[in-house]
């Protein structure tokens, strides 16, 4: 039989972040391909609801509390995930906050948790599993970037910061851990239909669309917004033999975004 070099087989896969949105459809997609999955949210209540949404996909999934803004929490995390179900071999750092606050009215405090959480907690989740990857020389670390790794636009300053130091966070990881067989890539979404976009994509009082809806649809070829899903096909890649050569790159996957000038207005 021909081997499957997209398999992930026997891996353990741990997902920042993933009860719901961008990071549980990459664990499910995880989980499809053979991974143990193992997540973590910020309350019990949260990591429950992502427990009970993985048993209804058949997956048994394995739940932490954890904010991994908190370092000793996060080193706490893996010692425990390498103890109870093994070393871990794909890390992806998906969990993300936004702030839309135009620039000037942002605090340096708001700054700064947006930072912490999209910038510094990759960091932290990183250092935590590389010394074991290191040793068993091999591991796959994939960082969500986003559009804002590139683009800028009102309102986000933090989130862009972050995202775009998240990329060149991905770069060096990849250059200086790439001799022990590990790769560290990124994923950028375009604009993705989960909770974190709802307010951009609300439904106006005449019900009309929101005209950031309009908007993304006219900057996408696509013509639509992306679904969780979309980055399936991408993430399991990442996580895979398939790129054991690919490091340091960031998988644009937005539908054409980057590629597109804009659709001319009527
Ligand atoms: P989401 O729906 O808001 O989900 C984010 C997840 O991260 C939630 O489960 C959230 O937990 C968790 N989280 C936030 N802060 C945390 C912390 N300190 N510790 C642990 N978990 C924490 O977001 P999403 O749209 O799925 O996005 C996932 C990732 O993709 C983010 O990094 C985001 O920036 C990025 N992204 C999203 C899009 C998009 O269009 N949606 C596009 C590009 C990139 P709680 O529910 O407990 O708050
Ligand atoms: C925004 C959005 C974005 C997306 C995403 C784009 O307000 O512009 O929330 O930043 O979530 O990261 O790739």
């Amino acid at each position: 039989m021909r081997k499957n070099i997209f398999s992930l087989e026997g891996k353990v896969a741990l997902i920042t972040g993933a009860s719901y949105g961008i990071g549980f459809a990459i664990a499910k997609a995880y989980a499809e391909a053979g991974a143990t999955v193992c997540f973590n949210d910020l309350t019990q209540e949260k990591v429950d609801m992502g427990l009970a949404a993985y048993a209804a996909e058949g997956i048994k999934a394995h739940g932490y509390v954890c904010n991994v803004t908190d370092e000793q929490a996060v080193n706490q995390m893996v010692a425990q995930i390498e103890e109870e179900i093994g070393s871990v071999d794909i890390l992806v750092n998906n969990a993300g906050i936004i702030k839309r606050i135009p620039m000037c009215e942002m605090s340096a405090d708001e700054f700064r948790e947006v930072i912490d959480v999209d910038l510094n907690a990759p960091f932290i989740v990183s250092k935590a599993v590389l010394p074991a990857m290191i040793q068993r020389r091999q591991g796959k670390i994939i960082n969500i970037c986003s559009m804002m790794s590139e683009l800028g636009r009102e309102t986000v300053s933090a989130y862009a910061a972050a995202k775009g130091g998240l990329k060149m966070l991905t770069k060096n990881i990849a250059s200086e851990y790439g001799a022990f067989n590990i790769q560290c890539n990124g994923i950028g979404p375009g604009y993705i239909a989960t909770p974190q976009t709802a307010p951009l994509r609300q439904v106006q009082a005449d019900g009309s669309k929101h005209p950031f809806d309009q908007f993304i649809l006219a900057k996408t070829p696509a013509e639509r917004w992306g679904a969780p899903e979309d980055l399936s096909g991408p993430a399991v890649f990442l996580a895979s033999e398939a790129s054991d050569f690919v490091n340091g790159h960031i998988l644009y996957v937005d539908g054409g975004i980057l590629a597109y000038i804009g659709k001319q207005p009527k």
